[in-house]
């Protein structure tokens, strides 16, 4: 079970969660050290046993992009003090993660084992001699030493993801004909030396924890026997723990998205921990307090590793421990506010809690006035206002017009691989009652009401636009939403009107299974198997009117996925076009000027959103209230539940 302490060689973690290595953008530079001090302080109060940070490169060539951190020197071990002392003042543990970009490095001084660029990076990296390994080893080994004196537990050595350290087990990037090439011994040599000099330079009581890549999903990568003998040479060199690594950044399998079905990769420990006595740790899409434990019963490993979940909610481990998991705010897996903002050089956060990473810059205070508020609208804004205007002491009303909480959040559960949306669904329609809002479902909003309140926050969300096409023969258009909610009889021959991300969706809904299996996502995917290919039987065209890439407005770590979804149904794109009629022929379209007609009986339109700002429009002077708008009723383009959930927040802190 998670809160059961584990005994270490020397000492002992305080339970089984660890927080995984995210790197938040915060770690650079002199500036944000107390931010990134109050983001472990939050997260080591809220009870995880054991904290790894982003990793800091041991040296120039190893860092992620130019800017990025690395911890080589007296002024790294003055400024992670602060990191240390926060964690250590709650009683957690900290290591100091170690990561060599190797070829993943966005800069000109790459290296890696041979010269062979990513296909991530416009870099080719420079193949590394003798005498530049041998000074790498001693780098991490000098950092290691320099993160015991800066007061740290331990340090995790990044061997998997594709980076420096993982290049030299795969034949794939490693085409060495020297030591440190060929044979699985040879090809290991870096990560043995890299230990052994690390063991060495700090005292036993100081933690090794190595990521090691399990499964590489790249072709050429290290086989499954490989890893096991990697595992038995690296825990005779003096690791201490074992962290599980899967799939590398360039890899085509989603491997912590949405899709992915919870504890999808607990094999893969399982798998570890079998070749070796040391604690392992399972990791990825690992989001409940359930699943973690029925990986520690079942004796897949010994540790769970929640990285993004503890974005999500810092206090996960604590509300836990004290029999509250359903008041845990989930993490969905969407990585919309983490890593898609993270590989875009911003600072991470999170969809579902915009405070993390933001803990000093977005704290909610008690306000000096109890105010009397109204909500309008229980969409994602609405209610995460109400939570956080009730947080700040305010008296709150919420109303929603329909029956039904969540609003777009209701829609996004139904597409397959989104179905944890329920789970946050669930989150802030029962928050908002634990923290004491008056929610009126089935009410109306009416001006008069503006009377009764000191602030008013429309939160009205959007409407779906409705496709503006001449039809004929009883033909309709469709909106998504209907489709979505199951109002539409669906047929095998389909045309779906818009390619932006609620495009990409209908796509999964038309062709995708709900609550997949895990047999199932690794064999569509190829994990360990042969690809074995769920094609949908419909005939899919998507269409869109703009030139340019399908999906290149979809999320960086995920946009991916959904275009080879896509792909894998054999659905038609086609770009630049007209729509003009649809009726018993079909969709007549014009593409660079040439008409055409597709052979479809169902168009569905995922043409964008309307603001629903009518009411908040028609306000008059005639009120004392402060009046302000959220969310979609704001700006309905690109609207995303991250925008919404976070001016919810905004609009909460100025009232
Ligand atoms: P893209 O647009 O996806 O691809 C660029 C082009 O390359 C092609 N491509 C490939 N061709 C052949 N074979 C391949 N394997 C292959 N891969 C890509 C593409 O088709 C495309 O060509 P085009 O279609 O345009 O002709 O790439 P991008 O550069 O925009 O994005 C790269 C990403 C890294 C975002 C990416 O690929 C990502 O989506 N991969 C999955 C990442 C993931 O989910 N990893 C697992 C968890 S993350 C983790 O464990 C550790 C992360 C370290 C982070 S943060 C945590 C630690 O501190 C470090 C943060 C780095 C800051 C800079
Ligand atoms: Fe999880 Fe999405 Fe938040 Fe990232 S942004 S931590 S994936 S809920």
């Amino acid at each position: 079970m998670l809160e059961q302490p584990l005994k270490l060689m020397h000492g002992e973690l305080r339970n089984r969660l660890v927080m995984g290595s995210m790197h938040t953008g915060l770690e650079e530079g002199w500036h944000n050290r107390k931010r990134l001090a109050a983001f472990y302080e939050e997260r080591a109060k809220g009870g995880v046993g054991l904290i790894v940070t982003g990793g800091y490169s041991p040296n120039i060539r190893g860092k992620l992009t130019p800017i990025s951190s690395s911890f080589n020197s007296v002024f790294d071990v003055v400024k992670h003090k602060k990191y240390t002392q926060a964690v250590h003042k709650h009683g957690g543990k900290i290591c100091l993660q170690l990561l060599h970009a190797g070829r993943y490095a966005y800069h000109p001084f790459s290296c890696a084992p041979s010269a062979i660029q990513a296909p991530i990076s416009p870099y080719t990296p420079k193949a590394m001699s003798v005498g530049m390994i041998k000074s790498t080893v001693k780098d991490f080994a000098k950092s290691a030493k320099l993160a015991q004196k800066a007061g740290y537990d331990g340090v995790e050595i990044m061997g998997s993801e594709g980076y420096l350290i993982n290049e030299f087990m795969a034949p794939h990037t490693n085409k060495r004909t020297d030591e440190y090439g060929g044979s699985n011994e040879n090809r290991m040599r870096l990560a043995k030396e890299i230990v052994s000099a690390v063991r060495a330079a700090v005292s036993d009581d100081f933690m090794i924890v190595f990521r090691l890549s399990v499964m590489d999903l790249i072709p050429d990568g290290s086989t499954a026997e490989e890893v096991t003998a990697q595992a038995k040479a690296l825990d005779a060199a003096g690791v201490d723990i074992f962290n599980t690594g899967i799939g590398w950044h360039e890899a085509r399998v989603p491997t912590i998205a949405s899709m992915v079905p919870p504890g999808a990769f607990r094999e893969a420990s399982e798998r570890l921990k079998q070749a070796t006595d040391k604690p392992v740790i399972a990791v990825n899409r690992i989001n409940t307090p359930d699943i973690a434990n029925s990986i520690l019963n079942q004796g897949q490993a010994d540790m769970i590793s929640m990285a993004r979940p503890l974005l999500a909610d810092p206090e996960l481990f604590n509300k836990y421990a004290q029999q509250r998991s359903e008041q845990i705010n989930i993490c969905i897996g969407c990585n919309q506010g983490c890593l898609d903002h993270v590989f875009k050089g911003q600072r991470a956060t999170c969809l579902v809690n915009p405070l993390a990473a933001f803990e000093l810059d977005y704290a909610i205070t008690k306000a000096a006035k109890a105010k009397k508020v109204l909500v309008v609208g229980a969409g994602p804004a609405g209610l995460a206002a109400s939570i956080y205007l009730r947080q700040r002491g305010h008296n709150v009303t919420l109303i929603e017009k329909s029956n039904d909480l969540g609003g777009q959040f209701n829609l996004a559960m139904r597409i397959p691989g989104k179905e944890d949306f329920q789970l946050a669904l669930k989150y802030f329609s029962e928050e908002v009652v634990r923290q004491g809002v008056d929610l009126q479902t089935n009410t109306a909003y009416e001006p008069a009401m503006l009377n009764e309140y000191d602030d008013v926050v429309f939160a009205c969300g959007v409407s779906p636009r409705e496709a503006d096409i001449e039809c004929a023969d009883g033909k309709r258009i469709y909106r998504y939403d209907e489709v979505i909610r199951g109002d539409v009889t669906l047929t095998d021959r389909i045309a779906i009107l818009g390619a932006g991300g609620i495009g990409f969706d209908m796509v999964a809904f038309l062709t995708e299974q709900h609550h997949q299996s895990v047999e199932h996502f690794k064999a569509q995917w190829g994990i360990e198997q042969p690809i074995e290919l769920h094609k949908s039987d419909r005939k899919i065209y998507m269409l869109k009117r703009s030139a340019g890439r399908f999906g290149k407005g979809l999320g960086k770590t995920t946009g991916w996925i959904h275009r080879k979804v896509a792909k894998m149904h054999d659905v038609e794109q086609i770009g630049e076009c007209q729509y003009e009629r649809f009726d018993n022929e079909g969709l007549h379209i014009r593409v660079n000027g040439e008409a055409k007609v597709l052979n479809v009986d169902t168009v569905i339109g995922c043409i964008g959103q309307t603001a629903n700002d009518a009411q908040f429009k028609q306000v008059d002077q005639q009120h004392s209230a402060q009046v302000h708008v959220i969310g979609g009723a704001k700006l309905a383009a690109e609207i995303d539940a991250k925008r919404a959930i976070k001016e919810a927040l905004l609009v909460a802190r100025e009232i």
